[in-house]
């Protein structure tokens, strides 16, 4: 009977090891970027296929919100984006561009990690006065956002809405 215990007991700890592991390697929510898969949202672009450059700046106002200037981008599906993005505020603040689920889930892990560092195309992090690229190919039609998930800096108001059309050949 002894034994019997001691064998379940291994069992069982092997299992949770298992798990633990299991949800390391999920990482911080970043793998369908990092492994180079198409996001929804679209995928890292190429310089040479850039349609057009989009300027978006990042401030403080004086009545304490923190915004994206612009705060709506509309672009066509199969577009490349240049976003030249520029830090004029007096924090420090990120551009994250993705879908909405998945900034929700992003933001609630950087409240949880603040000092969580990033290295996804999706994304700058820029230092007050900095300014940073991102070019980014929209392949799929819908709704988007862009965002500053640093904590509180999203309720403040720093976070856009994106959409991609479909290019006018069908109305
Ligand atoms: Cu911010």
């Amino acid at each position: 009977m002894k034994n019997l215990l001691v064998v379940l007991a291994i069992v069982f700890l092997s299992a949770t090891s298992a798990l633990a592991a299991g949800s390391h390697t999920g990482g911080h929510g970043h793998d369908e970027a990092s492994a180079g898969q198409h996001m929804m949202v679209g995928e890292p672009g190429m310089a040479a296929k850039v349609s057009r450059t989009i300027k978006v700046e990042m401030l403080e106002t004086d009545d304490g919100k923190m915004i994206f200037k612009p705060d709506h981008l509309e672009f066509k599906r199969g577009e490349t984006i240049r976003f030249s993005i520029v830090n004029n505020g007096e924090l420090e603040h990120e551009f994250v561009l993705d879908n909405m689920a998945r900034n929700a889930e992003h933001k609630e892990l950087m409240e949880k990690f603040p000092e969580m560092e990033h290295d996804d195309p999706n994304a700058v992090r820029l230092m007050p006065g900095a300014t940073g690229e991102i070019i980014w190919t929209f392949t799929n039609g819908g709704g988007f956002e862009f965002a500053c998930l640093v904590p509180g800096h999203y309720e403040s108001g720093m976070h856009g809405d994106l959409s991609v059309v479909d290019a006018p050949a069908t109305n």
